[in-house]
């Protein structure tokens, strides 16, 4: 397993659970000193970091990228997979498609958290997955084709009631033409959702494709209730071998959080 730790570029989301702000080679230049494996990126677009840039910066600090989130895409732009409106779910898959060729470039498969979208006023359940399969079905073969996976996040209740947990998560993906989407395990929406975290990983460990380092109270592994242990003991049963990236708070400072993210990664993960 490979740590990571999030680096959020995007003003707009100054509130959301990311490690490092702005700066986006001091911060992987901290990551790197730290000992991370790779920094997992937010920014407001696909364009919004030179390719270059990137590259030289990955190779300068050996740090690779883990995941690049999409986010940005409803945050700025209003855009998600299941709006009513045609005209933005179309802008919704090309904001996405962008992000996975951009990814696709450091291997590094894109996110579909928020811009999922809500069934919401002006369409039904079943019409609001019926948008979502026909979104991820495109995306998921444009990641096919880019050589990464997809990867789809069930959030908490309180962020989408489109699917909060694994189980119908994975009931809905088998139902796709693409086979080429993994599921995000985000310790902080399974703590909510799910009735236990080690049991939902062991039931479905070959659909986990990314994992989100999250306590109880979103802050750093360690600073919360959630029992790591057993966790850990999960991912390490299932053969995971992706990344294990911090998307907490940056609390009480980007760098006490990174610091106590590397230190529990290495006491659970690292043998
Ligand atoms: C995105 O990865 C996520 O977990 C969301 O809760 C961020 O708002
Ligand atoms: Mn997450």
């Amino acid at each position: 397993m490979k740590s990571a730790v999030t680096i959020a570029l995007v003003p707009q989301i100054k509130t959301g659970p990311w490690v490092y702000w702005n700066a986006l080679e001091e911060s992987m230049e901290k990551a790197s000193v730290l000992g991370f494996d790779a920094v997992e990126l937010f920014t407001a677009d696909a364009a919004a970091i030179e390719t270059t840039v990137l590259k030289n910066l990955v190779q300068k600090w050996n740090t690779g990228i883990a995941a690049v989130g999409t986010g940005a895409g409803k945050v700025i732009h209003g855009l998600t997979l299941t709006d009513p409106d045609p005209a933005i779910r179309t802008r919704a898959i090309s904001f996405i498609k962008d992000m996975i060729d951009f990814g696709a470039q450091f291997r590094a498969p894109a996110v579909i958290g928020s811009m999922q979208g809500n069934v919401g006023a002006g369409a039904g359940r079943a019409q609001s997955l019926a948008w979502l399969a026909e979104g991820l079905n495109s995306l998921g073969k444009r990641a096919e084709e880019a050589g990464v996976p997809l990867i789809y996040e069930p959030l908490n209740r309180y962020e989408t009631n489109l699917l909060n947990r694994f189980d119908d998560a994975v009931e809905f993906i088998d139902t796709l033409t693409t086979t080429n989407i993994k599921l995000l395990a985000d310790l902080f929406h399974m703590n909510i959702e799910e009735r236990s975290i080690p049991a939902t990983l062991l039931a479905y460990g070959r659909y986990t494709g990314h994992v989100h380092f999250a306590d109880s109270n979103r802050k750093a592994i360690g600073w919360g209730h959630t029992a790591i242990n057993e966790i850990a003991a999960a991912l390490q049963e299932i053969n995971y071998t992706g990344y294990i990236s911090a998307e907490i708070f940056p609390l009480p400072s980007p760098d006490a959080a990174a610091l106590q993210t590397i230190r529990a990664f290495n006491t659970y993960f690292k043998k």
